[in-house]
């Protein structure tokens, strides 16, 4: 497993002395750069701050930016790699053109765009506008998030737009907006650092949020205690004061436990549930037969365990829970989110300085890009598409009739099978990689085959890219302007640092070209990001994710805002909920009653295995950008199949002995990686890679019904052992690196 560097010293010790960490005087051999730029991080949510250094139009490195709050110059090792994307050979420079049979070749701008519009007029002139769908992520900016929103359904007129984040958050958001009727983190991290008691939930925070790290080990250093909840043993979790390794799937047992001995103990804050709560009461049935012996049997985490967090939960006069895609991803993400926030609401600790909750966002702007608007059933300012008033406040906005604005449309996952089944004909994406990230690949890589159109925006040849029709160079992070929301949800900029090289365009001009050319011109006027933005600002007014008051210079001059900020006088809002006014119809924070139901898909004779997903530090989801970028690719060069010693043994498997995953979609091999640190009936394998190495071709497609979120942490499988070992890990490291 990874060890993680947490200062410069020691990443310097790790990558060697090639990175370019800031000379203590000048630039010594080398040239002095032309600029350096103050902007952020393009992977996680974490957003961190850097300055990258500008030579000639190109990005030759980077310093850490001490002063910007969050991270204080800490960078993790995708961090510290990220400025390598930028010169890459494998950058796209030129539109292309798939021929069947003979593979991509060059074509001018005026042709692809030209092409790209007859088949959209085509396929919808055929099969009627919804058959053209758009897929959209969130390593964009905020103003690319809400262009493209704009640009499905006025441009392309479809209802059929969805986003990478349906992959990623929409469990928590959906979650969210149901307790409080808002979907923001409560608190800026800063909170983090006086909590008696933190608890994280289904987040390995070292390998996917490391720079969070500090501020966690913050609170420890305070007194404060860490309860860690995960099926492994991930690096945060060794340094827990309690790890509860749940069965993957159980955790709304888990939580539902908790809440039944807070219960059961009067750990609970009277006033405020009944001052600023509803549902307690329903939520308290739920868990009534919630005892220990119960939970035991169900979560596989022994009563003790779960006793000694209800004790260090309940009395507790400070604390803050996070979680990530540990307890989202699953056909009941949305009550598992739930359960959680019961526990927060039951101790009244939210609203109040150390207290808080939160999700984790993935993406550069998972936050951000959840808000404005390229869901497919959302509108600008986190606004509903079927709401008849939201409808109304944003047609009037961009002046369009509202019968002309389409309804909600499939989700991602959904935007598939329908291409699958013949009802969705034609495709347009853009920082999304489907072919590697959504689940049950096989289907995948069949609904693309039937695609009778499809265009790609990225900078990458990316695995979906290769099925497309036409391939249109895009923009990297760094070079256009904008804004991102952090998981904090602090709004910060993004700065250009270069020009798209060749004869690449940034991904702005590219969809206004597009809209232009679909007629709708007069809708897409804008002048440069700044005036996207100054419209997403109007479009966010009285929203729940309210921008109104945020400008480009306020940003700026604060080194971020938090959103609620409705107006320009107002400082925005770093801690949620002070005032106790939720955003739900009656203004309360919403209990839920959950019942445990177990995941899609259980163990059996057959699958008596349980396979979950997730992450490595040294690779970004679909490994587009890091897959490209040797010393991460050196750090962990194939996915890994983690198994208990005991478990092996059991199988007979040995160290890097190749093991087959067997589900009902499909099979995948591995070279097995004996730890003590997973669950003896758990194997877990890291998504990032494609073809024959990626997961998503065993995971099942079975979706949350609320959110639409895949359950890519659950499902049961075999094991085969191969007999054959895999290459020595060095064999592997000089193959990847040759
Ligand atoms: N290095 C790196 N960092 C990243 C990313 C990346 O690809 N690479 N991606 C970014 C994005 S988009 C995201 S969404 C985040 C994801 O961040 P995380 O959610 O923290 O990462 P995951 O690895 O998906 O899953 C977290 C943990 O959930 C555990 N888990 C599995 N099943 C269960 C379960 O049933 N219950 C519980 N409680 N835990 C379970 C896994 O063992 C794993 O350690 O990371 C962001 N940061
Ligand atoms: N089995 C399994 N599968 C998973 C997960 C898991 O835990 N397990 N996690 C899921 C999660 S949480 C997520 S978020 C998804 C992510 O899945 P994807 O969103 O498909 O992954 P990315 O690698 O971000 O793909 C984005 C593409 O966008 C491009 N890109 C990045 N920035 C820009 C930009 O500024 N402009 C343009 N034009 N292109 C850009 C990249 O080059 C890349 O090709 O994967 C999901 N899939
Ligand atoms: S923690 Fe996230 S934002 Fe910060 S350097 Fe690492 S990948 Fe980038
Ligand atoms: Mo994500």
């Amino acid at each position: 497993m990874a060890t993680l560097p947490v200062s410069a010293e020691q990443i310097i010790a790790r990558f060697g002395p090639s990175l370019n960490f800031p000379p203590a005087q000048g630039y010594p051999g080398r040239d002095e750069p032309d600029e350096v730029v103050k902007t952020h991080c393009c992977f996680c949510g974490m957003q961190c701050g850097i300055k990258l250094l500008v030579k000639n139009n190109r990005v030759v490195g980077f310093e850490p930016w001490e002063e910007f709050p969050f991270n204080e110059g800490r960078l993790c090792p995708k961090g510290v790699q990220r400025y390598l994307q930028n010169n890459h050979p494998d950058r796209l420079m030129e539109p292309m053109e798939r021929v069947e049979g003979q593979g991509f070749r060059n074509v001018s701008w005026e042709a692809a765009f030209e092409r790209v519009v007859s088949e959209i007029k085509r396929i919808q002139g055929k099969y009627g506008n919804d058959a053209f769908a758009m897929l959209s992520g969130v390593s964009l900016t905020n103003e690319k998030c809400y262009l493209n929103g704009k640009f499905a359904r006025v441009a392309l007129k479809t209802k059929n737009l969805d986003y990478n984040g349906r992959l990623c958050m929409v469990s928590a958001g959906a979650g969210n907006k149901k307790a409080f009727g808002l979907d923001r983190a409560s608190n800026s991290y800063d909170d983090l650092k006086h909590a008696e008691v933190i608890m994280l939930c289904g987040t390995n925070v070292s390998e996917c949020f490391p720079t969070l790290t500090h501020w966690i080990w913050q609170a420890r250093d305070n007194g404060g205690k860490l309860i860690v909840v995960d099926p492994r043993l991930t690096p945060i979790g060794r340094t827990a004061d309690l790890h509860l390794p749940v069965r993957p799937g159980r955790d709304s047992a888990l939580y539902g436990a908790i809440l039944h001995q807070l219960i059961k103990h009067d750990w609970l804050d009277h006033d405020f549930i009944r001052d600023h709560c509803s549902g307690f009461e329903e939520a308290k049935k739920a868990v009534e037969s919630y005892d220990l012996d119960w939970a035991e049997r169900t979560t596989g985490v022994t009563k003790e365990k779960i006793l000694q967090a209800a004790k260090w939960w309940g009395p507790a006069k400070t604390s803050f829970l996070l979680h990530a895609r540990g307890i989202e991803h699953h056909t009941k993400g949305v009550e598992n989110v739930l359960s959680c926030i019961n526990l927060v609401l039951a101790t009244g600790r939210i609203g109040k300085p150390y207290c808080g909750y939160g999700t984790i966002t993935g993406q550069g702007n998972g936050q951000g890009g959840r808000e404005h608007g390229h869901k497919c059933d959302q509108l600008p300012g986190n606004r509903d598409i079927e709401n008849p008033d939201h409808r109304k406040y944003i047609c009037d906005v961009w002046g369009i009739n509202e019968k002309d604005l389409p309804g909600k449309g499939l989700t991602a996952y959904e935007i598939m099978e329908a291409i699958d089944r013949g009802e969705i004909k034609g495709l347009i994406s853009i920082c999304f990689n489907p072919m590697v990230s959504l689940p049950n690949n096989h289907l995948v890589k069949r609904a693309l085959e039937k695609l009778e159109f499809y265009v790609c925006i990225d900078f990458f040849l990316n695995e979906t890219a290769r099925h497309a029709n036409i391939m249109l160079p895009g923009s990297l992070q760094e070079e256009e302007e904008g804004t991102t929301t952090s998981a904090e949800g602090r709004v910060i900029r993004i700065r250009q640092a270069v020009k798209p090289p060749g004869n690449a365009r940034t991904d702005t001009s590219i969809i206004l070209e597009l809209a232009k050319r679909l007629g709708a011109e007069k809708y897409f006027t804008f002048a440069n990001s700044e005036a996207i933005f100054n419209e997403l600002r109007v479009a966010s007014k009285g929203g729940t994710a309210d921008y109104n008051g945020i400008t480009y210079k306020k940003i700026e001059d604060n080194m971020g805002i938090f959103w609620p900020c409705p107006t320009e006088d107002h400082p925005g809002t770093p801690r949620l909920w002070e005032d106790r006014k939720f955003k739900t119809p009656d203004g309360k924070a919403h209990f839920h009653g959950i019942a445990y139901r177990d995941p899609g898909e259980v163990t059996d004779a057959e699958y008596p295995m349980i396979l979950t997903t997730g992450r490595v530090v040294s690779q970004f989801l679909s490994g587009t950008q890091t897959r490209r970028i040797g010393k991460l690719v050196q750090q962990y060069p194939e996915p890994l199949l983690e198994i208990h010693p005991k478990t092996a043994a059991k199988y007979g498997i040995k160290e890097r002995e190749l093991v087959k995953v067997v589900t009902r979609r499909g099979e995948a091999e591995y070279p097995a990686q004996l730890v003590e640190t997973i669950r003896e009936d758990t194997v877990f394998v890291p998504y990032h890679w494609p073809g024959k190495k990626s997961i998503n071709q065993v995971t099942t497609g079975l979706l949350d019904p609320i959110s639409k979120i895949p359950e890519f942490k659950v499902c049961a499988c075999q094991l085969v052992p191969q007999g054959r070992q895999a290459p020595s890990s060095e064999e592997a490291q000089a193959y990847a690196s040759a």
